[in-house]
């Protein structure tokens, strides 16, 4: 019963945080489209450099840094560590961005999640009633 709870509860937090979505930022005409993104953390953002001119993707704080994207390059990163981080290009200081990383367990939609949880739950009432049965318990 325990290794059972231990692993739903796995389940529940790492799972949503290993799913994670794959969203991308274009750099066109030296600016970030969009210039604000919000992911859920655990999801991975590339930008791809549509310009033909090097761009960067370089956190005003430093927690990231993409170095030289070239001109039809592309570069990403899973992002994990919830916050809202400001970017912009180490060649053109008018081109900025921000990037929020929100929490995995915010999902406020039956989605995913919902389904991942109700399916749990179907599955571990499932294995009580087995067990109970073989032992004898269920009149
Ligand atoms: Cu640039």
């Amino acid at each position: 019963m325990k290794k059972l709870l231990a692993i739903v509860i796995v389940a529940l937090f790492v799972a949503p945080m290993a799913m994670g979505a794959n969203h991308v930022v274009n750099m066109t005409g030296n600016t970030y489209v969009p210039g604000t993104l919000t992911v859920t953390q655990g999801d991975s953002v590339t930008w791809t450099n549509s310009d033909a001119v090097t761009h960067t993707v370089t956190d005003t704080s430093g927690a990231f840094n993409s170095g030289n994207i070239l001109a039809g390059g592309s570069w990403g990163k899973r992002f994990t560590v919830i916050g809202q981080y400001g970017y912009k290009c180490n060649f053109h200081p008018a081109m900025v961005g921000t990037l929020i990383v929100t929490p995995v367990y915010t999902i406020p939609s039956m989605t995913t999640y919902g389904l991942a949880l109700l399916a749990l739950l179907l599955i571990a009432s499932t294995v009580l009633v087995l067990r109970r049965k073989r032992a004898g318990a269920v009149a």
